[in-house]
């Protein structure tokens, strides 16, 4: 049973006032086009008589918000080829293609990719510009679509044509379909602009699976790839927007790449809209293969968290997009405009062949500020993990300035610098200093090792190894050594201020090798055990050897790190 705290009530709310309590099944029966009757209940058929409450073709009359369910006669796929763009759903309305016989929805647990069996595929190859599905305005409110597969077989399908188009309209659920791939979760059959697109306004738009719980559901999860276009698109004022659980960009079981030829995600303009920082979930995507993996521009108040970016569903396997991981910045033709209260946490962010992560404020008149970055993990990708820029491209590393007075994405906040790192059997310290603001405050900064760091290869934060929070001087400044809990010995250590008072993050530290006490103290002398028969002078002098050869040994180490 669906449980969301949040979301269900006040769905069920409107449903109740949209739609009464009154419903039809309406049972598409072939996968004919058009409304005559004597073929048998067609989707266009059923769609008009949702729409209007009355009988249409071979299809019962609606009565309020309706189902559209399928029973089409034949095992495998029905495929359905609308000669003209179908009716958009004008009123509030189910489509379910879980219930064609057959069909099952995905069982796989998460990381695993989508074993989903869908059954009644919608292609829009003659449709031209169209979308193959649409729902417009607010008599369509609480509209769910699932278990379909919206393709196109068309070889030169024209630039404008979607999967599915939303246009003022709230509450809507797209899950468990395939979008832009084909039923058997292989083959790209995209549409010619792009999976979903969110046309003004949207609110309460869920894409996947809208459970308020840490996982989510596997049978919401939808497969949007193939595309030749973005996955997700929306160009402004959507609000309360749920991407959750989905593959952008990979085949169905989640380990190849069926590339979208645009972004997986492209957003701009989300708004807040309780006034909450977690507004917007984007979580638990995999978002790997496309043409680029994800851009927000102009928007805020979006938990943007355990999305895997570049990286196959397993959350390991090398699975680059081509272009950068993660965009969030600006428009520079459009001022003055705020991107503001984005928590970017527990992504993997990895192996994308044009960067990263990149937070940029192109144009100065515009805010682009309380960009805040949690455990994130930045590693292996071409040019920089991490970049703050002052282009919508990156700019490299930017220098810290004296101060910190510069402004720019988040306020171009100064990053740690890393003088020591020491391992000492279960615990890692680490000396660092941070010179910001010339006043007393706190911040956060996060540490992560990195196997590899330095020598030609851009600085990595792979894996999170821990917080601490620190106050600077009335200078501004901070110097520290934190030691953390860690049975790291080797490899190198990287950090990020991730939060002054305004959750602004930095860019990445310098990285620097851990030197290990452990294997030191392996290597030394013996310290000699005092026995009865030794005088003790002579006992006091086989100490000071000892500790004098210790104490050269080390020094000689922390000399050859420098
Ligand atoms: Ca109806
Ligand atoms: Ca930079
Ligand atoms: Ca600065």
């Amino acid at each position: 049973m669906k449980f969301s705290p949040r979301w269900r009530h006040f769905a069920l709310a409107a449903l109740a006032y949209a739609t009464g309590v009154n419903a039809t099944t309406i049972t598409v029966t072939s996968v004919a086009d058009g409304i005559a009757t004597g073929v048998g209940c067609t989707l266009r058929a059923a769609i008009e008589a949702a729409n209007t409450d009355t009988a249409v073709g071979d299809c019962p009359a609606g009565s309020g918000g309706d189902v559209i369910a399928f029973n089409i006669a034949g095992a495998g796929v029905h495929t359905i080829l609308p000669a003209t763009p179908l009716p958009s759903v004008t009123q509030s309305l189910t489509i379910d293609g879980y219930s064609q016989p057959g069909s099952a929805p995905n069982t796989l647990p998460a990381g695993q990719g989508s074993n989903a069996q869908l059954r009644i595929e919608i292609d829009a190859a003659n449709i031209g510009n169209a979308a193959a599905l649409s729902v417009v305005g607010p008599a369509a409110n609480v509209t769910t679509i699932r278990g379909l597969a919206i393709t196109s077989s068309g070889a030169a399908v024209c630039c404008a044509q979607r999967g599915i188009l939303l246009s003022n309209v709230s509450f809507v659920w797209i899950q468990g379909n395939f979008i832009g791939i084909a039923p058997d979760g292989v083959t790209a059959k995209g549409l010619g602009a792009g999976g979903i697109f969110l046309s003004t306004p949207t609110r309460q738009v869920t894409i996947g699976s809208d459970a308020f719980v840490p996982t989510p559901l596997a049978a919401e999860m939808n497969v949007i790839s193939g595309n030749r276009g973005p996955g997700i698109q929306g160009n402004g004022s959507t609000a309360n927007l749920w991407i959750r659980g989905n593959l952008l960009g990979t085949n169905a079981a989640g380990v190849a790449a069926v590339p979208n030829v645009g972004a997986g995600i492209q957003m701009s303009g989300i708004l807040a809209g309780n006034a909450m920082w977690n507004d917007n979930l984007i979580t638990h995507n995999t978002i790997s293969g496309n043409l680029g993996g994800v851009a927000l521009s102009e928007s805020r108040q979006i938990d943007f968290s355990f999305n895997r970016i570049g990286v196959a569903a397993d959350g390991v396997s090398p699975l680059p997009n081509t272009g950068r991981g993660l965009d969030i910045g600006d428009n520079p033709f459009s001022s003055p405009s705020t991107t503001t209260t984005v928590r970017v946490a527990n992504n993997t962010i990895a192996n994308n062949t044009g960067g990263g992560l990149l937070i940029y404020r192109a144009n100065a008149a515009n805010t682009v500020n309380g960009i805040r970055l949690v455990a994130n993990a930045l590693y292996n990708n071409t040019g920089y993990n991490l970049d703050l820029s002052a282009t919508s491209t990156s700019d490299g590393p930017t220098m810290n300035d004296a101060g910190d007075s510069d402004q720019g994405a988040n306020a171009l906040q100064n990053a740690p610098t890393i003088s020591a790192a020491t391992a000492n059997g279960s615990t890692l310290s680490i000396t660092w200093n941070l010179a910001t603001n010339p006043s007393a405050a706190t911040f956060i900064a996060d540490f992560f090792h990195s196997p590899t760091c330095g020598a030609g290869a851009p600085v990595a934060a792979r894996t999170f190894i821990n917080s601490s929070q620190i106050t600077t001087n009335a200078q501004g400044n901070y110097t520290g050594m934190p030691t953390f809990a860690s049975a790291l010995t080797n490899g190198f250590v990287v950090a990020i201020v991730t939060a002054d008072s305004s959750s602004n993050s930095s860019e990445l530290s310098n990285c620097l090798p851990i030197a290990s006490l452990v294997q030191q103290a392996v290597a030394s002398p013996a310290l000699p055990v005092p026995t009865t028969n030794s005088s003790f002078a002579q006992v006091i002098l086989s100490l000071l050897i000892g500790v004098s050869a210790l104490a050269s040994r080390q020094g000689r180490d922390r000399s050859a790190l420098r």
